[in-house]
């Protein structure tokens, strides 16, 4: 069995269904379970600025599909749901990266994991951390929180999630 972490966000739309949308989409999908998910949180845009805040999550799956596999689940997921990539950072009503998968270093040609930004995201930290409070980069060894530090502005609650199957089932 394999463990993922998975970050959502939106920013166009109903930001708050698409997320619900897509961990939908995720549960109904064979050979996978969503077994945690973090607050949602109202972060403010990182990249390109000059756009509207996000929603952000992350939850984690667990999986005996590889890497690739969920990959595709991701990019499925962003499609049916509807996304136009206009521009790289840019507004969107769905993106789904995967942050970790198990401890190991992949580097493909379509994916690398751990995510090359995770540890610069305060967007990504903070949410991660609620699922692993004491979770390490595999890579460098730095604790997620000591990441964290100094990169928390900008990221606040905006809703408390009870556990996986409330979230789905929450109104809009
Ligand atoms: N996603 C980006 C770029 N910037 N900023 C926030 N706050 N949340 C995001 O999900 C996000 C972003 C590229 O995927
Ligand atoms: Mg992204
Ligand atoms: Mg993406």
């Amino acid at each position: 069995m394999n463990t993922a972490y998975l970050s959502l966000g939106s920013n166009l739309g109903n930001r708050f269904e698409m997320l619900q949308d897509a961990v939908r989409m995720l549960q109904e999908k064979p050979n996978l379970k969503v077994t945690q998910i973090s607050s949602v949180y109202e972060t403010d845009p990182i990249g390109y600025t000059e756009q509207a805040t996000f929603l952000n999550i992350v939850v984690e799956i667990q999986s005996y599909l590889s890497a690739e596999k969920i990959l595709l689940i991701c990019l499925d997921t962003e499609q049916t749901l509807g996304r136009i990539r206009e521009f790289r950072w840019g507004p969107r009503c769905i993106d789904l990266d995967i942050l970790l998968y198990n401890d190991e270093n992949i580097e493909s040609e379509k994916l690398t994991v751990p995510h090359p930004r995770l540890h610069e995201r305060g967007f990504v930290l903070v949410p991660l951390m609620e699922l692993v409070p004491q979770g390490i980069h595999p890579l460098t060894g730095v604790s997620f929180s000591e990441y964290a530090e100094g990169q928390k502005e900008g990221v606040h609650v905006w809703k408390t999630i009870d556990g996986v199957d409330a979230f789905v089932r929450l109104e809009s």
